[in-house]
């Protein structure tokens, strides 16, 4: 069969010996995200046709308004993975704390965590651009059987057993990696089955966008400043092509495609920049460097940070190899 009518499904089984734990549970919890991918596409998909937009009238723990979508997916993923029994834990953007799953059952010899951003670039649902789920996952580090602890939520990049996305674009994608490569299926709606569309995705060492929300430009470091006049100056293959969705999934989505950097920068407005490590960062994170490409904090290696907190904050530089070490180098030179 030729890689590109393979479905998610078969892909999975036939690469479960290439995952080095016990495959079969990693197998069922990306079975599972598969099917809550397929089920908020579906709500994403008729959004602008009934009344689910705009606020739920709540806010999340950033103090951002969580739209009905943000709540709607949030809900669908924690139901899924929990009502598969395949976790023992979850920390969304959309919750303030984690969520033990089962630890009132001794039994429960569930080894995964999973972080979510449930719907990320939620501001762009009502106006109808693209948005995504970004998952993260990793196996627990305190004993199986006891309720999960922060300890488990906590652990860095580099521990991570699997990573991906779901783009709610022109077309529906899932694009994942459990460290063998990066591969990317698309959503067949007729049938409701995601086909192996992007086998084993690269970025482009180098690349001719930059995306950055340049409207924060005077309060970036000078660094960042510095390296965006780089990118503008005409020179060379320069100057750079400037798109910026406002979507961290559908910017990094086309950067990993046609080659390009995302940067959100810290700035004297966001002291740590916007971006949450655990379930954004860290997840593209892992996702960039199997595609041969780079993330960091302008200076350290994203997954390279030891988490201290659940929802904190990092700068971010994604991308092409040798554009965002151009970056680096800049943010270096400006210290
Ligand atoms: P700004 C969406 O809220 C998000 O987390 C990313 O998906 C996106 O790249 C960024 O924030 C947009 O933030 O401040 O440029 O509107």
């Amino acid at each position: 069969m030729s890689q590109k009518n393979k479905t998610l499904g078969e892909f999975i089984i036939e690469n479960q010996t290439s995952f080095k734990y016990t495959s079969g549970e990693l197998s069922r919890l990306i079975n599972s995200i598969r099917l809550a991918a397929k089920v908020v596409n579906h709500e994403v998909n008729k959004a602008g046709l009934v009344d689910i937009i705009g606020a739920a009238g709540d806010t999340n723990v950033q103090g951002e308004d969580q739209q009905k979508l943000d709540v709607y997916a949030n809900e669908k993923f924690i139901q899924t993975l929990t009502n598969r029994n395949i976790v023992c834990g979850i920390a969304s953007e959309e919750e303030d704390d984690f969520i033990t799953i089962n630890s009132q059952d001794e039994n429960n010899q569930n080894k995964y965590v999973v972080l979510i951003d449930p719907l990320d670039g939620s501001s762009n649902i009502d106006v109808n651009v693209s948005v995504g789920t970004i998952f993260s996952i990793y196996r627990r580090v305190t004993p199986v059987g006891t309720p999960v602890t922060l300890e488990d939520f906590l652990q860095r990049g580099s521990e991570q057993v699997a990573a991906g996305y779901v783009i709610y674009g022109t077309s529906t994608m899932l694009v994942y990696t459990t460290g063998d490569g990066v591969n990317g299926f698309t959503l067949n709606p007729a049938i409701g089955t995601f086909y192996l569309s992007h086998p084993n995705m690269k970025f482009p060492e180098d690349g001719k966008i930059y995306s950055v929300n340049e409207g924060n430009y005077i309060h970036f470091p000078q660094g960042v400043k510095d390296y965006i006049k780089y990118c503008q100056m005409e020179e060379g293959d320069r100057p750079y092509t400037s798109r910026y969705i406002g979507s961290l999934v559908s910017d990094f989505h086309r950067n990993m495609i046609k080659g390009g950097i995302y940067m959100y920068p810290k700035s004297s407005k966001n002291s740590n920049g916007k971006l949450r490590l655990l379930y954004e960062c860290n997840p593209m994170a892992f996702l960039a460097e199997q595609a041969n490409g780079k993330a960091s904090d302008g200076f350290t290696r994203t997954m390279d940070v030891q988490p201290t907190e659940l929802h904190q904050r990092v700068p971010f530089f994604c991308g092409s190899k040798n554009m965002v070490e151009k970056a680096e180098e800049f943010m270096r030179n400006a210290k």
